[in-house]
């Protein structure tokens, strides 16, 4: 990063995606326009203008392709549509065009690992075992006893193995057996998935996220996976094993550099990957000589113990982890997770937002955490969520509910009940209830998007440890003559931030609202239990 870059300047380049904060949005949630209660795309086109008064850069879009919803567009049955629930390809372009007149970057969902057993290629693989597409997927005999061919076990709990009686063979799904795996050792699979990639890019996206893509390759021989000896009961199933073989083969390298290569062939786009892997694993995929993913997605923060001497330990680890010029990046939550605020509590979602903003790296901010959205209840009756059949207590419902943008009914988000519950709050936790509250938490998300834009100190900056003692923990971004330390109070108790006295600080933003331009006393800044403090330091006159 040369010196003379200012975040506005790679926010227009090539490089857009280091400056730039990412939002989720779950496109079922978002916004109905047809009052059919679920979000759809004319629906994420009406609250663009939202998005570009929060700040935020770029959309990232959960699946929108035609799909039965098995697991809620996570199997696409046509990669080259939209689903009608969400709209038609017209709606689509649309979007993509109103959000480039708003400078908002549109980051598309791809699933590759697999398809919809609804899609024509798998209809057309489980025909016959003489098939041109029966190579497609992953096919093989039983095992001598009937059984599945190997033990591997469904990310969502059961076998990862469905006999089809039809045709004698047992196919492999990493997740529903509405699911089949593609087979990405096949030529044919590849270019296919690639074109897809070309058609959107067509299109106008600026990037995808790519999903699983940790687990695109499988092991040749589909050896057992082993046992996992530190598997305790009541964690997911697919714990029971380490995914020795069925994930993170090496041979996985050269088909995201594929997929990389494609996104080559035009400017300026962005290829994350969703990997759910220790730190080690994570950082391989930049790729060799960065020929990988731009931002193998890093999800550290959901498994971090939330406390400063771990975090800060996180943050030294994943620095120290990441290839020369690999840029780093951070995740608080998403449509898979129990959302921040569900599991730090509202309080402390307030120094998570000051955490993830500060940091050094692209963030992706998870729709609804800005507006400070927890668990929310949903009763048994309306649980969607097919891993809450298989694995109760797994399901994802309490993440993915609807936006609330107004009070009054459904909260704005749709005219009819939405397909997942409101929070009980929602006539008070809305985006129209708090924009105009200076001390609310989407003032506050809005407030750290603009410190990043302002100063490069928070976008591009360099960054650096100071202290992590009991429950505070403090850290420094740099940039030139600009210094910003950040200093999150992961406790309750009221304590002081020291600050080196040869300089004066002021306050640049307080988690708690107020406090902007307060100096410090006797060289230090009271911080107030669940408190973050941001303090900026100013730069001794410029001489000329
Ligand atoms: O998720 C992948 C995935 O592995 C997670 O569901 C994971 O099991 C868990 O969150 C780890 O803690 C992706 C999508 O994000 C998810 O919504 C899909 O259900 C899944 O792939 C299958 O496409
Ligand atoms: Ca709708």
């Amino acid at each position: 990063m040369t010196e003379d870059a200012t975040p506005e300047r790679l926010l227009a380049g090539e490089l857009w995606w280091k400056a730039g904060v990412v939002y989720q949005v779950y496109p079922r949630s978002f916004q109905d326009t047809n009052g059919d209660g679920v979000g759809d795309l004319k629906g994420v086109t009406a609250r663009l203008d939202y998005l570009a008064w929060l700040g935020v850069d770029a959309v990232w879009l959960s699946p929108v392709c035609r799909s039965p919803m098995a697991d809620y567009g996570y199997d696409v049955s046509d990669y080259c549509d939209i689903d009608p629930l969400f709209g038609t390809l017209a709606d689509f372009d649309v979007l993509v065009a109103e959000a480039h007149r708003r400078r908002l970057r549109v980051i598309m969902d791809f699933v590759p690992n697999h398809t919809s057993e609804e899609h024509p290629w798998f209809r057309e693989a489980r025909a016959s075992r003489d098939n041109p597409k029966r190579d497609w997927y992953i096919w093989r005999d039983p095992a001598p006893d009937g059984g599945p061919p190997n033990n591997w076990i469904s990310n969502f709990g059961g076998p990862a193995w469905t006999l089809d009686p039809a045709t004698g063979q047992y196919y492999y799904h990493a997740f529903l057996r509405e699911q089949p795996d593609l087979n990405w050792r096949n030529p044919e699979v590849r270019r296919a998935m690639l074109d897809v990639l070309r058609f959107w890019l067509d299109r106008g996206v600026d990037g995808f996220r790519v999903d699983v893509i940790w687990h695109l390759m499988k092991d040749e021989s589909l050896r057992d996976n082993p046992v996992n000896p530190d598997y305790r009961p009541g964690e997911p199933e697919i714990n029971s094993l380490v995914q020795l073989h069925s994930a993170d083969q090496p041979e996985v390298m050269q088909v995201i550099a594929e997929m990389r290569a494609v996104l080559e062939e035009y400017d300026a786009r962005v290829l994350i990957g969703e990997i759910y892997l220790p730190l080690e694993r994570l950082v391989a995929y930049y790729g060799v000589d960065l020929s990988g993913a731009h931002l193998p997605f890093n999800f550290q923060l959901i498994q971090t113990p939330w406390h400063a001497e771990s975090v800060a330990r996180l943050i030294a680890d994943y620095e120290a982890a990441l290839p020369a010029g690999g840029w780093p990046n951070w995740v608080l939550g998403n449509h898979d997770q129990p959302r921040i605020a569900a599991r730090v509590g509202d309080a402390q979602a307030r120094v998570a937002a000051v955490l993830l903003l500060t940091l050094r790296g692209t963030p992706t901010l998870y729709y609804g955490d800005e507006i400070g959205l927890s668990r929310v209840p949903i009763p048994p009756e309306r649980l969607r969520d097919p891993w809450e059949h298989n694995e109760p207590g797994r399901g994802r419902d309490p993440e993915r509910t609807p936006m609330q943008w107004a009070p009054g009914p459904q909260a704005g988000f749709s005219t009819v009940e939405p397909w997942l519950p409101l929070d009980p709050q929602a006539q008070t936790r809305n985006v129209e209830v708090l924009r105009d509250d200076p001390a609310s938490i989407l003032t506050l998300h809005r407030r750290l998007i603009a410190l990043r834009r302002d100063h490069p100190a928070l976008s591009i900056g360099a960054y650096r440890a100071i202290s992590a003692s009991g429950d505070v923990l403090v850290y420094e971004r740099l940039h030139g003559d600009e210094v910003v330390r950040v200093a999150l109070n992961f406790g309750h108790e009221a304590c002081h931030v020291p600050v080196p006295g040869e300089a004066a600080w002021e306050v640049m933003l307080s988690s708690a609202g107020g406090r902007r331009g307060e100096g410090s006393q006797d060289g230090r800044f009271a911080l107030a239990g669940d408190e973050a403090l941001m303090l900026i330091r100013r730069a001794p006159a410029a001489n000329g």
